[in-house]
């Protein structure tokens, strides 16, 4: 399939790179390096986002467009998520193009268009991204090998997390010369807004555990828009936590509770968040639940405790 994806890429002269809403290093890392690897190529490529770049990422000084309905695309190629209704408003433009392609990485439910691939073994999209620039035949360069760097150490922790292979490390190899290693490392895993730190803080302090321990739980029930993009990580703060095995983390986004979940070994977060309509990675999912936000959590935790 990665052939065939290239082929069609290769045959194109515009494309329109989307990603999943609330991109991360893997959904913006992966989408720049395509970008930067369609445009070696001679092709026009844009990163469209629903919402202006997570200030965390202003230090790669990528460029996304901000999704609008002028923008219009004949062929769109999705990467980082595999269900349209994951991308936001970019769902339009996936749903108004000509061509459809999907590369990602997530456990998947139906193939939603004809040029798919979805391969749950990589650790990252950045790593079947780096397969699709292998197979259209660029050169990696610096910003190239910089974008699928913070892709693939976005995604696997920097390489702590379990979805980490020995093609992991491969393909670091690959492209490490090419990278500012202390820097990136640093900006993405270090440097941290002084407003993000009070805010876990607050969250943190206010953690709540169930099952002896072994869920911590922590809830945003009031939050302001512009502080959102701070709390990323929070469901894994609680799993910080000694003896802690599930991390869920709570927060009212309109009049839906979204809810990430962290889970430790066996305990399967992409089939709990299935059961709530949502999904993802075996040790890292997510769904929304449309119900008042006390409600939204006592069923989910409900449900947590069946699993310890
Ligand atoms: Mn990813």
């Amino acid at each position: 399939m990665l052939k065939k994806i290239a082929q069609k890429l290769k045959s194109l002269s515009e494309v329109t790179i989307v990603t999943h809403e609330n991109p991360d290093g893997d959904a913006l890392g992966s989408s720049f390096a395509l970008k930067f690897a369609l445009e070696k190529l001679g092709i026009k490529a844009d990163v469209v986002l629903e919402k202006p770049i997570n200030p965390d990422f202003e230090f790669t000084g990528w460029a996304p467009l901000v999704y609008s309905e002028a923008i219009n695309s004949e062929n769109v190629i999705g990467v980082d998520f595999n269900e349209q209704t994951r991308t936001g408003a970019c769902a339009t433009l996936f749903e108004n193009a000509k061509t459809k392609m999907i590369v990602d990485h997530h456990i998947c439910k139906a193939q939603t268009c004809e040029l798919f691939l979805s391969d749950h073994t990589a650790a990252a999209a950045g790593e079947l991204i780096f397969e699709l620039i292998n197979e259209l035949d660029v050169e990696i360069d610096k910003a190239i090998a910089t974008a699928l760097y913070i892709s693939i150490m976005s995604d696997t922790g920097g390489c702590r997390f379990g979805n980490t292979t020995a093609k992991t490390h491969t393909i670091l190899a690959k492209l490490i010369d090419l990278v500012d290693v202390a820097y990136v490392c640093r900006m993405l895993f270090d440097i941290t807004p002084l407003r993000k730190l009070e805010l876990s803080a607050k969250l943190i302090s206010e953690i709540e555990f169930y099952g002896n321990g072994k869920i911590g739980v922590i809830s945003a029930k009031k939050l302001a828009p512009e502080d959102e993009h701070h709390l990323n990580d929070m469901a894994n703060r609680a799993l910080n936590v000694e003896g802690c095995l599930i991390g869920v983390f709570f927060k009212q986004r309109g009049d839906v509770v979204k809810v990430s979940l962290r889970t430790i070994g066996e305990i399967d977060a992409a089939k709990i968040c299935s059961m709530f309509g949502g999904g993802g990675h075996k040790n890292a999912a997510g769904c929304s639940i449309a119900k008042p936000f006390d409600e939204a959590k006592e069923e989910f935790i409900r449900e947590l405790m069946k699993w310890i």
